[in-house]
């Protein structure tokens, strides 16, 4: 086997967001979150179009208003009272990282208040100062699929330009903060999925748009807010702490040509625009040549003050940061088999799937992480990956995920060659390193972990954790620092 060398102080550690993994979701004056309402659907395909399907006011109120609907999602895997815990068993797998997610309706109940709760402040405090005891660097994203509900009924989300000066303060309250704490911050994950999850991640509200106005252009501005925020924010933590670094986010899909046919090729060359594109603003600081054809094609318009154009040239991203899962292939016959799921695509013979479908591609890492180089010459973050599958608990307290251990030194493995191909990687923080409520999965059944949690999708379960098989073996890869895989 292949030995690799990886830089001394590569962040090796975990993943993982405040409302999947949090609950005591109104605790502490803690606001509601889109997050909150998202997931009360107990029919995952069902739960999955509403959070991909815009929501209204109606909705949302129904959905706040239904006690029947309280899903485990909302209860996490109730890190907020076990952190201790979970983060001595992190430290004991020899974490150099641990990626987190702040809640902003922890910190401004509404999403605005000039004030913030000093009780939420004190409780991602305690976190990072237990991170810190463990020499355990905090990875912090600011807005991980979720956003105060105050400001989607008042400011209808990411819409309004005071959602900018909102984000900006709420920015500047952590930065102030957790000065001389936390040196790695993410703006927003997986930012280009704004598209896609309008309410989750922006806070839209169908109702509340104007008559002339379609979603399509409401996710457009929404997403250009979000840029102009990430720059704002950027631009704060370089004035509050210019020892720490900002990254943008994206979730990579690597789209092969399905066919040599130049027109597949084409499509795939497209796609990646797409893929890049809120990155190519936040690393190069302006909207890329091939932006304006595709707003026009997609029927939006941008609407870029100059304030807005200096402020994305002057604070670019410091690092960039990707989640890859798999790949996908794009162009050639529409109505060829498709692969489900969020990021549907066409399935690849090459390739094997998931028991989510989701293909699994390591060589398609180091395609991409390549691409990114070449693209952006900025260090790069790679903050989630893995493999969600159903475990096993044993009777004896043991769970055998040999299949994660070889998903995950697969893609080690290809980050190896991606440093010597010359690839400036700076960590690596496997998704849902304890297992976690998934996104769009079933609940708890769809795992990450090297940590076993012990709940069922219907929230029942001791919330022990158990170590797992990966538990072991990633320690070891951390220890060896890449070398024993
Ligand atoms: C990413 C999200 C995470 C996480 C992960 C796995 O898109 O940033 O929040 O959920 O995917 O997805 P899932 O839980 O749907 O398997």
């Amino acid at each position: 086997m292949m030995s690799y060398k990886f830089p001394d102080g590569f962040l090796w550690g975990g993943a993982t967001a405040a409302n999947q993994l949090e609950g005591a979701t109104r605790t502490d004056g803690k606001g509601w979150t889109t997050a909150d309402t998202a997931q009360f659907i107990a029919d995952p395909k069902k739960r999955m179009a509403q959070m991909l399907q815009p929501m209204t006011t109606k909705t949302v109120e129904a959905a706040l208003n239904d006690t029947k609907g309280l899903y485990p999602k909302r209860y996490g895997i109730d890190f907020y009272h076990r952190y201790q815990e979970d983060i001595a068993l992190f430290a004991e797998m020899g974490f150099k990282t641990f990626r987190l997610s702040i809640s902003w309706a922890r910190i401004l109940p509404n999403g605005d208040e000039e004030v913030p709760n000093e009780a939420g402040l004190q409780f991602y405090e305690n976190v990072i100062d237990e991170l810190l005891k463990y020499n355990i660097e905090p990875l912090v994203t600011l807005s991980h699929y979720e956003f105060p509900l105050g400001l989607s009924f008042e400011q209808n989300g990411w819409q309004s330009r005071k959602t900018i000066d909102a984000f900006e303060h709420y920015a500047r309250i952590l930065f102030e903060r957790f000065k001389g704490k936390v040196k790695y911050w993410i703006s927003f994950n997986e930012m280009n999925i704004v598209m896609m999850t309008g309410y989750l991640s922006a806070g839209l509200l169908e109702d509340q748009l104007s008559a002339d106005e379609s979603l399509t252009q409401a996710q457009f501005t929404a997403m250009h807010h979000q840029l102009v925020a990430a720059a704002k924010a950027t631009k704060a933590l370089h004035e509050i702490d210019p020892a720490a670094q900002m990254g943008c986010m994206i979730a990579r899909m690597e789209n092969y040509a399905d066919t040599p046919a130049p027109n597949d090729v084409l499509a795939s060359v497209k796609s990646d625009q797409e893929n890049f594109l809120m990155m190519d603003v936040l690393a190069k600081g302006s909207y890329p040549n091939y932006a304006w054809r595709l707003f026009a094609e997609k029927g939006a318009k941008i609407d870029q003050t100059k304030e807005d154009q200096q402020v994305l040239a002057e604070n670019m991203t410091d690092f960039v940061s990707l989640s890859y899962y798999m790949s996908g292939i794009v162009g050639g016959d529409e109505t060829a088999e498709t692969s489900g799921n969020l990021l549907a695509s066409k399935a690849n013979p090459f390739l094997e799937k998931s028991e989510w479908d989701w293909q699994i591609d390591p060589v398609g890492l180091r395609i991409t992480l390549n691409k990114m180089y070449d693209r952006y010459q900025k260090p790069i973050f790679i903050v989630e990956n893995g493999l969600g599958a159903k475990d096993e608990l044993t009777n004896e307290l043991k769970v055998h995920d040999g299949y994660r251990i070889n998903y995950l030194r697969e893609h080690i493995e290809q980050i190896g060659e991606s440093l010597q191909d010359g690839v400036d990687v700076m960590g690596y923080t496997p998704w849902g390193c304890i297992d976690l409520i998934s996104a769009s999965g079933n609940e708890m059944s769809k795992r990450y972990g090297f940590i076993y949690v012990d709940q069922d999708d219907v929230g029942k379960g001791t919330l022990n954790r158990y170590r797992k098989d990966s538990f072991d073996w990633y320690k070891k890869v951390i220890a060896s620092n890449g070398q024993d895989l």
